[in-house]
């Protein structure tokens, strides 16, 4: 079993770098941003309370996330392994996911953080928010978000630095050059 987490602020390319973790590992992929729009689109009573948080800019509370995220793991049968996309984005979620793996005899291998500038992660997320249709990406929410993340979600680091499992990644330069450092990162 390989259980990978990618983490990062917003816009520092975790999504992007998710696509070639799997191609190369063979990972089954969780991406509770990517549960959540798709919660929205279908505009079930978890994505109507979602909405209220995401256009915000704001975190969704953990319970409503780990609940969806213990459900989601519990019909993954036959994977490789997960990687974790986007959770946990709180110390609480963080400590909940390593109960939820330790019922199943797994533990998180490596937790990757990728490491990009301010400036660099507003230019990316305005870029995306030409063509994305996105409702957070837009200069007042994305400056939210990344206060959102140095706020709740950075203390995030310190819990992965005490269990051994965390790796820094420069997340700045090409995506194949990024994806180069991480394959490194993983196969240590
Ligand atoms: P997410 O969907 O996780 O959104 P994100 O942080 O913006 O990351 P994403 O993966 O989309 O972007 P990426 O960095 O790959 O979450 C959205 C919202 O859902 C949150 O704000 C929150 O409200 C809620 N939510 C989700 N999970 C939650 C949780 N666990 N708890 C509570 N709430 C939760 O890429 C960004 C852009 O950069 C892309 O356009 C990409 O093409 C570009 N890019 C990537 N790599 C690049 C590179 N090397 N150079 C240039 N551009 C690059």
């Amino acid at each position: 079993m390989l259980n990978v987490i990618i983490f990062g602020p917003p816009g520092s390319g975790k999504g992007t770098q998710s696509e070639k973790i799997i191609a190369k590992f063979g990972l089954a992929h969780i991406s509770t941003g990517d549960i959540l729009r798709a919660e929205i689109k279908a505009e079930s009573p978890l994505g109507k309370e979602a909405s209220q948080y995401i256009n915000r800019g704001e975190l969704v509370p953990d319970a409503t996330i780990i609940g969806m995220l213990e459900n989601k793991l519990s019909r993954l049968s036959d994977a490789k392994g997960v990687i974790f996309d986007g959770f946990p984005r709180t110390v609480e979620q963080a400590k909940a996911l390593k109960e939820m793996l330790k019922k199943r005899n797994e533990t998180i291998n490596v937790m990757l953080n990728l490491e990009v500038q301010r400036e660099e992660l507003i230019s990316r997320l305005l870029k995306r928010g030409e063509t994305s249709g996105r409702s957070d990406d837009n200069l007042e929410t994305i400056e939210k978000r990344i206060q959102v993340y140095e706020d709740q979600t950075s203390p995030v680091i310190d819990f992965y630095k005490k269990e051994g499992s965390y790796k820094g990644i420069h997340g700045e330069g090409s995506v194949d050059d990024i994806f180069s450092r991480i394959e490194t990162a993983v196969e240590a």
